[in-house]
């Protein structure tokens, strides 16, 4: 996606890519690779969808019918208000097989995946989706609830025309739904069988809005109800539909397998075999096969046996499960911020950056469907551990989204599907905000498993390669974080863009940091030092020494992140900016107060009209001083090991991690001590705590990774440390695994008061890192 240097020259420079050979085009993300990742469930934001990792796909999904109150309801997008009790993939390969199970009040369904490649088939291969649907109980509901009605969809993004099936009501006598063509993968055809006595029903619409494709089902079945009194769809279409949707209609249980064929030779003999091999007793054998080898990977990549019970382990293989079925592709173009207010929601002038495709993993399918960049980092954890070569592709495409100054937008709403979920005061990036580069964290991993030959040769040689390319955009990454994000003192930094106007927030937040509305100077400015992003750029200073390293690049920039690294893990420097040793531990620094509270105040509007509003009053003048509030960000050193094994510094943050008082709970460690002066407060009248208190796995999981770390080298604090990390691990397993079983989801946090999951259900982004804590697989 070269620009041409006519259009370049009006380009402005925030929407212009990093001028350096993407990753993407590096030759291992060619050929084979590519072919093999072509389908995928690569849309995340409904129950089950199918699409290519192309701009403008061929998609597939499915909707059902459900009852509510009385009345009929579509299933379709991942919906927290469907009040679903439990789905998610309970297996998932990334690649080739999935195993969805999905329960809807009385109705059970489950999905599964699997994709093939054989002699004759299109690009990217066949693909074939098992529908299971049962009842397990119908209490007085017999008549509603003895038939299900699937919709089964393919909609074609370009525009293309579908052809339907010969005759889908004799759809025994011919399995054939649906045909076409296309420029990536030539014909294709798709077919239905079962075993069951179906009733097929279609429709046909021509549109190029595909995101509103429940509406426009929805809409057409009121039709029929109203005009004929029939849940069925009409048996017609609009002329040269691009979008087909099939009602599957039977009495439950039923079983039905659809069977996407693609390639030449569709008229062939061996057709009817092909459409064999993906459905029925060959579709249940292929199944199982898939079925054990993800049993036989998960066990070599996390290796729980002896370490577990089974309900852990179970609640493990959701966690990866999830996390790669959760893997969605996106193409489209984010809003950029380019002057005037840069606060969030106050955006006058929004710009396009250029259009990209995005293959990621997502928080929460429900809720964040989209790619977020520091969960990324972190899912990243997990995800090279299974397959380094789809952790590569998805860090690559991340990192092809850096701009000319270095800057990666942190929240990636791409395309129309995508943009649909989000408040539009949310879509605007703005250039000048980062966001933790925690994609370091899974590269550093890679790099020291490079060096200890951890790797097979061909994963190693893809590693090095990638490196290799990414390393001109890692040191513009690191630069853009070391100039725009720096303090007024050497070796300090803050998270800039937090917002010194507003009078509404009892603490402006910090969205950049990731940890939101975590408490930080009461009024921010420019003589802020923030101790997490200090610790960041220790981290970030370390990897691109490693990799420089790697690379024998002992030249000018290898050295300068050697210093750079001395600089910032020097323990008295650190000490002096940022440590309080009546607290006991590292504090953030900056303009304070904490006699800050929010208050009711009436305030005219114009002559007649009074509004009461909540703002916050300051009672005391803030002083430049350390911040005294005490949480995940008081251990990045920590977390960063920058504290010396034999230090009392050391004890004493490891009495701060075991203090009940403090951060210590039986259900993992608070987001914010008890004892802090904004704990589980509000930040405005409707701003709910959020990191003020409750549980949340990333950072349990990188402090426990540090425990790890110091009950394994020699020290006077060993043992104690062996202590608080097998406690902290064993509390952390349990309630996450204990919710998943009682309620069937990851959660995005956990109450520090009775360890209920809460905020975003269907969590499997960080979440999953519980996997990670139950294999003991932390960063060297
Ligand atoms: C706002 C409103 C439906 C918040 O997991 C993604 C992020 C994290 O990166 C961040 O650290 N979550 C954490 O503090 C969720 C953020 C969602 C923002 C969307 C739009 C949506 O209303």
């Amino acid at each position: 996606n070269l620009i041409n240097p006519i259009e370049q020259a009006q380009t402005p420079r925030v929407v212009t890519p990093f001028p350096a050979p993407k990753l993407m085009d590096l030759p291992q993300f060619q050929g084979e690779h590519k072919e093999s990742l072509y389908w995928g469930t690569y849309r995340p934001n409904v129950y089950l969808g199918i699409r290519a990792r192309t701009p403008r796909s061929l998609i597939a999904g499915l909707m059902w019918i459900s009852i509510k109150d009385g009345r009929y309801v579509m299933r379709h997008v991942c919906q927290d208000s469907d009040e679903l009790s439990k789905y998610g993939w309970e297996q998932h390969d990334g690649r080739n097989f999935g195993h969805q199970v999905i329960v809807d009040q009385d109705m059970n369904l489950a999905t599964s995946f699997l994709k093939s490649k054989g002699e004759d088939s299109g690009y990217g291969g066949d693909w074939a989706v098992r529908i299971d649907v049962q009842n397990h109980k119908s209490k007085g509901k017999e008549e509603l609830l003895t038939s299900a009605h699937l919709f089964f969809y393919l909609a074609d993004e370009d525009g293309n025309a579908l052809n339907i099936g010969r005759d889908t009501l004799e759809i025994h006598e011919n399995s054939l739904l649906a045909s076409g063509s296309r420029m990536d993968i030539g014909s294709w055809q798709l077919h239905l069988k079962s075993q069951d006595d179906l009733e097929v029903h279609y429709a046909g619409f021509k549109t190029p809005h595909i995101h509103n494709l429940s509406d426009l089902v929805q809409e057409n079945l009121g039709l029929q109800v109203r005009k004929f009194g029939r849940l069925q769809l009409p048996d017609t279409s609009d002329d040269s539909p691009n979008i087909l949707v099939f009602q599957i209609s039977a009495r439950t249980p039923f079983r039905t397998d659809v069977a996407f064929i693609s390639g030449t030779g569709l008229e062939s003999p061996r057709l009817e075999e092909r459409v064999g091999s993906h459905t029925g007793t060959s579709l249940t054998s292929q199944l199982k096969e898939k079925q054990r080898e993800f049993d036989a990977k998960f066990g070599k990549s996390f290796n729980l046996v002896d370490k577990l019970d089974s309900e852990s382990i179970v609640a493990g293989k959701a966690a990866i499960g999830n996390l790669l079925g959760g893997i969605g592709y996106f193409f489209g173009q984010s809003k950029i911020a380019i002057s005037g207010n840069m606060n969030p929601g106050n955006h006058d002038d929004s710009i396009l950056y250029w259009p990209a495709e995005l293959y990621t993993a997502v928080p929460s399918r429900p809720f964040f469907p989209r790619g977020f960049l520091w969960d990324e980092g972190f899912h990243q954890l997990l995800v090279w551990r299974w397959d380094i070569h789809i952790s590569l592709d998805i860090i690559g495409h991340w990192l092809d989204l850096m701009n000319i100054d270095g800057w990666i937008p942190r929240e990636q709403i791409l395309g129309a599907e995508a943009l649909s979920k989000v408040p539009s005061d949310y879509v605007v990036q703005i250039p000048t905000n980062g966001n933790p580069p925690a994609l370091l964290l899974a590269l550093n991993d890679l790099v020291h498993g490079l060096k200890k030959n951890k790797f097979t040769a061909a994963e190693s040689d893809a590693i090095s390669s990638f490196l290799e390319r990414a390393f001109v955009r890692l040191e513009a990454w690191f630069q853009w974080f070391n100039t725009t994000q720096s303090g007024k003192e050497v070796g300090s930094y803050y998270w800039h863009g937090r917002d010194h106007t507003t009078t509404r927030e009892l603490n402006p937040k910090t969205l950049t940091s990731g940890l939101d509305d975590y408490p930080r100077a009461s009024h921010p400015s420019e003589d802020e030092r923030h101790v997490d992003l200090r610790c960041w750029m220790l981290l970030a200073a370390d990897c691109m020494h490693s990799i420089a390293e790697l690379f024998e690049k002992e030249n000018k920039s290898g050295k300068e992140y050697g210093n750079t690294v001395k600089l910032l893990s020097d323990f008295e420097i650190l000490n002096q900016m940022h440590y309080d040793d009546a607290y006991g531990t590292y504090l953030d620094f900056g303009n304070h107060t904490e006699k800050v509270r929010l208050v009711w105040k009436e305030t005219m509007v114009g002559h007649n009209y009074a509004t009461r509003e909540l703002v916050r009053e300051v009672l005391e003048s803030p002083k430049l001083r350390l911040v005294p509030h005490i949480g995940p960000v008081s251990l990045f050193p920590f977390i960063a090991r920058i504290i010396p094994a034999e230090s009392r510094i050391l004890e004493k943050q490891l009495d701060l991690i075991s203090n009940r008082s403090i951060l210590w709970t039986k259900f993992g460690l608070r987001s914010l001590a008890k004892t802090s002066s904004l704990y589980m407060k509000y930040n405005t009248e409707h701003d709910a705590p959020y990191w003020r208190g409750p549980i949340w796995m990333n950072m349990n999981y990188m402090i426990l990774s540090s425990l790890h770390h110091y009950s394994r080298v020699d020290g006077p604090y060993r043992e104690k440390a062996r202590t608080i990390y097998e406690d902290l691990r064993g509390n952390l397993i349990r309630n996450v695994v204990q919710n998943y079983h009682k309620n069937g989801f990851f959660r995005e946090q956990y109450d520090q008061r009775n360890g209920k999951g809460k905020g975003a259900r269907v969590f499997n982004g960080w979440t999953s890192l519980v996997l990670l804590i139950m294999a003991e697989a932390y960063s060297s």
